[in-house]
């Protein structure tokens, strides 16, 4: 490895040595979390008895965090920075554990580990420890708002965690096997979306340490001018510090951290006092250090430092193998323990005032626990945004679009706070979403021609073709203590699966930790749903998002299917104030029928479900059937249906029933908004045919209702992974979710229909076969379908 040409003495002799001593010192921690149960300061030989059972964590990321660390606490002092630090490898744990104690962050957000040996002994104790805290940069760290277990996101959560926090700078440590993911890969154009003038900035820091866990990294075995000309052509200046020699390497970084600074400073100054709109080239460090730096250099005659065996624990089993409990205690030692802490396990105060003071320390900035920082919206008041429903199934405009009026306003009263966006991968047009732009703009500082629409270099919308950015930049946004909305075609948010899992265990996490405080829910709107592809086909048919999320605790996440306009008001005004949330809202954006006015509406979705006494008959009476409806389409094919069986079947008595909050089906012992065993039976009865029209995969209804005393009568119609670009009535019928079929189905289960049944059901089948035929002439669905309406007989 060659060593950084940058000598340009920036530290006096004296600094740089503190500035070691002080890295020693995490180094020492991060090695005694690591290792150690007991006798944290050396202070007799290191026995076997010290050593924990079973040896967790990574060491190979930390020694560089480390040294990151200690130099960005430099330039935070000397400038005063607003900074945070993101952990992109943060299965280094042991470093930001380590540094947060070191700032005496820590302790006081655990007054238990305090800063002596008693409080180092516990340091060490609960580290990766049963009833302790994970190995990484878990929610249990202050400072962090990234994980950093599953690698990819650090990038996107820093730039989120800069939008619109213009004093902010959000440190973010690339790891250089992080930088092999497709989202991490895509996260370098987030350059293009960031307003100097607006925003804060980011400082990535790419850890070229030149391993993953068991393989090299892509990036450190490419020539050096090939990774170069790679950042620069996405938009970024590289500095590169490199080399093993810790005096040297201190001088490179420090220089190399002030040319950042000063540049970040200069990009923002041009652009806020002088106007400068030109999207600049901002910098970014390479550091290319040793894995394991400081570590053991070999064991066993293998070389550890500098390779992938140092990636996890180099020394693993000091039981087995004596020697290597002594090369654990030089190893140890090498930090020189007693130049760093005094006899009580202090840190020495020349090392502690290395540190920044109050919310400077990284691991005590409020950015870091971004519920401190949250306000309230200030809210519209939806109902004024409400359609006009004169009788159920009048005819509306499409359901996103209604909405996107009251989310312009949302946007409109919140731009000044700059405190709420709405991101989405290129769809906020067409997911209906438009009238957003009557307020504010899409957010876009690469260049514009004439042609282009709604870009500005500053804009509450954010879209780029990455639903990974899309996603990251808004977790990055909610956890610094902001609002936001994620609008995406409901079958490519399964993109993001993953990332969702993420920050839905941080939140549960989160949630049972005193000091953290809550922040705004993340709130999906699926729009461009499964049921109306009409220009797509069966690539965009995927209603399967909903099953993957229920998934997770149910203390977390919150499902709803508005079948209206005025519902979907109603529970996105809810969403939007919600707190430590994941709220999924599955929405239309096609013409479709409006079934509820906005009082009906906001009690129906007060109470999540229930009887629409409108379109049922035999009120007061024991229904002989309920047909139940969850979702827009479902809604009306349900309805649909219950106006042909009233009909032809009017001595039957139906009861509609139709679900909004998806979770009310579970019981309450499983999710807190479930129905009462009691209340259940009472809506879905104990003993009648119930035919649920569902919106997405049938299954998903039977997992939630397993337990409820009906459920062997509840026959459940969705989604069966039926499509292909065709009609959208077709759509329902290729899954048997159309009015003709869910009627056959009712038929079936009331033998009391009789011949009258028996005959319906023909003519159903007719039509069917009629719809068939129809569309393969026309193109387009039978008049009886595209004109019909809710008009009942009484
Ligand atoms: C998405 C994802 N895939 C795989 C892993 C398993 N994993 C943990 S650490 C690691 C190597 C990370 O290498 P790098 O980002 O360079 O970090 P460092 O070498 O600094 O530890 C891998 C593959 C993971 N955590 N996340």
């Amino acid at each position: 490895m060659k060593e950084s040409p940058m000598k340009t003495e920036t530290l006096t002799a004296e600094l740089l040595g503190k500035i070691d001593a002080y890295w020693r010192a995490a180094n020492y921690l991060s090695v005694g979390q690591i290792y150690l149960l007991d006798n944290p300061l050396l202070k007799r030989p290191l026995a076997l008895a010290d050593i924990k059972h079973m040896l967790l964590g990574h060491w190979g990321t930390t020694p560089g965090q480390n040294f990151i660390y200690a130099h960005l606490n430099r330039v935070i002092k000397k400038y005063d920075l607003d900074m945070i630090y993101v952990s992109g490898p943060g299965h280094g744990g042991p470093a930001v554990v380590a540094n947060t104690y070191l700032e005496g962050a820590y302790s006081e957000t655990y007054p238990d580990i305090s800063q002596d040996e008693q409080g180092l002994r516990k340091l060490f104790l609960q580290f990766s420890f049963p009833g302790g805290i994970p190995s990484h940069a878990s929610p249990e760290c202050p400072g962090s708002i990234h994980e950093g277990g599953e690698l990819g996101y650090s990038l996107s959560h820093s730039f989120g965690a800069a939008f619109d926090n213009p004093d902010l700078i959000a440190a973010c440590v690339v790891g250089d096997g992080e930088a092999e993911t497709g989202p991490l890969a895509t996260a370098w154009h987030s350059n293009k979306f960031l307003d100097p003038a607006t925003d804060g900035a980011v400082l990535p820091i790419l850890h070229l340490n030149g391993y993953k866990i068991a393989n090299p990294t892509i990036l450190a075995r490419i020539t050096r001018e090939e990774l170069e000309q790679l950042l620069r052509g996405y938009g970024w200046t590289p500095y590169f510090v490199e080399g093993h020699e810790p005096a040297l390497m201190h001088e490179a970084m420090a220089a190399t951290l002030d040319i950042a600074v000063e540049q970040i400073k200069k990009i923002q100054q041009d652009a806020r006092l002088h106007g400068a709109l030109m999207r600049q080239r901002w910098p970014m460090i390479v550091l290319n250090s040793p894995k394991g730096w400081t570590g053991p250099k070999t064991v066993d005659g293998r070389q550890v430092e500098g390779t992938f065996r140092s990636h996890q624990v180099p020394l693993s089993d000091p039981a087995s193998h004596p020697e290597h409990l002594k090369l654990l205690e030089d190893w140890l030692k090498s930090y020189r323990p007693d130049e760093l802490f005094d006899v009580q396990g202090r840190l020495k105060p020349e090392l502690a005032e290395l540190a920044p003071k109050g919310e400077r320390r990284m691991g005590a900035n409020p950015h870091a626990n971004g519920g401190i920082l949250l306000r309230d919206l200030r809210m519209p008041d939806f109902r004024e945004y409400g359609v006009e429903v004169p009788s159920p199934g009048a005819p509306g405009i499409g359901d996103t679009h209604v909405l996107g009026r009251f989310l312009r306003d949302v946007a409109k009263l919140n731009a000044e706070k700059r405190n709420f966006r709405v991101f989405g991968p290129d769809e906020t047009l067409s997911n209906g979403l438009g009238a957003l732009f009557e307020a504010t703009n899409r957010q876009w500082d690469a260049a514009t021609e004439p042609n282009d629409e709604f870009l500005a270099p500053a804009g509450q919308v954010m879209e780029m073709l990455s639903e990974h950015q899309c996603e990251g930049w808004l977790e990055g946004y909610l956890l610094t203590g902001r609002h936001g909305l994620f609008n995406c075609y409901e079958a490519f948010i399964h993109i993001v699966d993953s990332m969702f899992n993420q920050h839905a265990k941080w939140l549960k996490v989160t949630s049972h930790l005193p000091w953290r405080r809550k922040i705004s829910s993340l709130n999906y709107l699926l729009a461009s749903h499964v049921w109306r592809q009409d220009h797509n086909g069966f690539t965009h048919q995927d209603p399967g998002f909903l099953d993957h999320v229920v998934n997770k605790k149910a203390e977390i996440v919150r499902v709803y299917l508005p079948p209206d306009a005025n519902c979907l008001l109603s529970v996105m005004d809810h969403c939007l104030r919600s707190r430590h949330y994941v709220n999924v809202v599955i929405a239309g954006k096609h013409p479709a029928p409006q079934w509820l006015t906005m009082d009906a509406a906001v009690k129906h979705c007060t109470e999540g479900v229930g009887v629409w006494q409108w379109a049922s008959n035999g009120q007061g009476e024991a229904p002989d059937l309920v047909m139940t409806c969850c979702g827009d389409v479902p809604t009306l094919e349900a309805l649909a249906a219950v106006s042909i069986l009233r009909e032809h079947l009017p001595e039957l008595k139906i009861r509609v029933v139709n679900v909004v909050d998806l979770m009310r089906l579970q019981p309450r012992t499983e999710h807190p908004h479930g129905l009462r065993d009691k209340d259940f039976d009472e809506l879905f009865t104990k003993d009648k045919p119930v035919i649920f029209a569902f919106h997405g995969y049938p299954w998903l209804i039977h997992r939630l209702i397993y337990r409820r005393a009906n459920h062997e009568n509840i026959h459940v119609r969705g989604y069966k992974e039926e499509g292909t670009i065709t009609t959208a009535f077709d759509m329902t019928v290729l899954n048997d979710l159309d009015r003709f079929h869910l009627a056959m189905d009712a038929i079936d289960r009331l033998p009391q229909t009789g011949e009258k049944g028996l005959s319906l059901k023909q003519k159903l089948k007719d039509k069917l076969f009629e719809h068939r035929q129809y569309i393969r002439r026309h193109g387009e669905d039978m008049p009886e379908i595209r004109n019909w309406t809710w008009g009942h007989p009484k």
